[in-house]
């Protein structure tokens, strides 16, 4: 495949997702950081499994990505997701746009974000991605700067990325002003509200709110004739049934922020500890939505692949 020469040998793409593209089979890309900073050990594994099934039930071919040894690689083995799960945060890095030439050149492994994932995705000609949640601009963003790269990716590269909004750790007010800075459309599918991961509204508005993934196919099919580039966010809410009460969400929200202010974390450390100790002070409660919400985002992004 041409775009396997064009990357020179840094990009594989595994042959039923290669097939699946060159004939037209619906693909859906999957995010790695995920794995091996966004849930524990073996509920990563479990997750990053189901999701794949979710989308083959779902008729598309998943193509879960993430840098092997180097190599940038779409459409990962069971071998390949169990050993990003089981390294986890220490064994692998977290790789972002920025840090994706440094792992090929060192030949290391790396779990890709949702800013890794959609470079990597567009390489290989995928145009949608399901993940929980986008990184956005952070409480304090004004003055600390920490805008996750998730958002500049959105703005300048092509991939539909189907989400349960972003995590009210974040300011989810500024994310949204910087995406529409950057000429990011935020899609609701069935809300007109931008969904706060865990629960199902934030207060804040969507651009434009649609019942379907062929209208929303529609959106991106538009958007690519157009050649306007850049992304498109589809905010899909958790299952009401897994929505997390907000007052109590509050508490682990704050107590987390508290925790990571007090200890000094900052840097790409920041998104995987609130991550880590909301599961930890909610006993797996977060964990448990957070799984549902990927699998609910993994079917629509199917149902958008399939109706483009
Ligand atoms: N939000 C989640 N779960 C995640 C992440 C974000 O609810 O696992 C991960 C994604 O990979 C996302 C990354 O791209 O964190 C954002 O990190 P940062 O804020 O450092 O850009
Ligand atoms: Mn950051």
């Amino acid at each position: 495949m041409s775009a396997v020469v064009e990357f020179g040998d840094h990009l594989a793409i595994a042959p039923e997702v290669r097939e699946a593209l060159a004939s037209g089979v619906p693909v859906v890309a999957l995010e790695s950081t995920i794995i091996s900073h966004g849930f524990p050990y073996p509920t990563n594994v479990e997750c990053a499994l189901e999701a794949e099934r979710v989308a083959r039930a779902a008729g598309a071919v998943p193509a879960t990505i993430a840098i092997i040894g180097g190599t940038l690689t779409v459409g990962l083995s069971g071998d390949q997701i169990e050993h990003l799960a089981s390294a986890g945060p220490a064994g692998v890095e977290k790789a972002s746009r920025r840090d994706l030439a440094v792992l090929v050149a060192r030949g290391a492994d790396g779990a890709t974000t949702v800013a890794g994932t959609m470079a990597v995705a567009a390489m290989a000609g995928i145009r949608v991605f399901a993940t929980g949640g986008i990184g956005g601009a952070h409480r304090g963003a004004a003055a600390s700067f920490d805008i996750s790269a998730d958002l500049l990716e959105l703005a300048r590269t092509e991939v539909a990325v189907v989400c349960a909004g972003a995590k009210s750790v974040l300011d989810l007010g500024l994310t949204l002003e910087v995406l529409e800075t950057h000429g990011v459309p935020v899609l609701g599918y069935r809300t007109d509200e931008f969904p706060a991961f865990y629960t199902r509204t934030s207060g804040h508005g969507v651009d434009a709110r649609f019942e379907t993934a062929e209208e929303i196919a529609d959106v991106l099919r538009a958007r690519h004739e157009l050649k306007l580039g850049g992304g498109t966010v589809i905010a899909n809410p958790i299952p009401k049934e897994y929505e997390i009460e907000t007052e109590l969400l509050g508490r682990w929200i704050d107590e987390a922020l508290a925790e990571a202010d007090a200890i000094g974390v900052h840097g790409k450390e920041v998104t995987p500890f609130l991550l880590a100790r909301l599961h930890e002070l909610s006993v797996g409660v977060t964990a448990e939505a957070n799984k549902q919400l990927v699998y609910s985002n993994v079917a629509l992004a199917a149902a958008i692949a399939k109706a483009l």
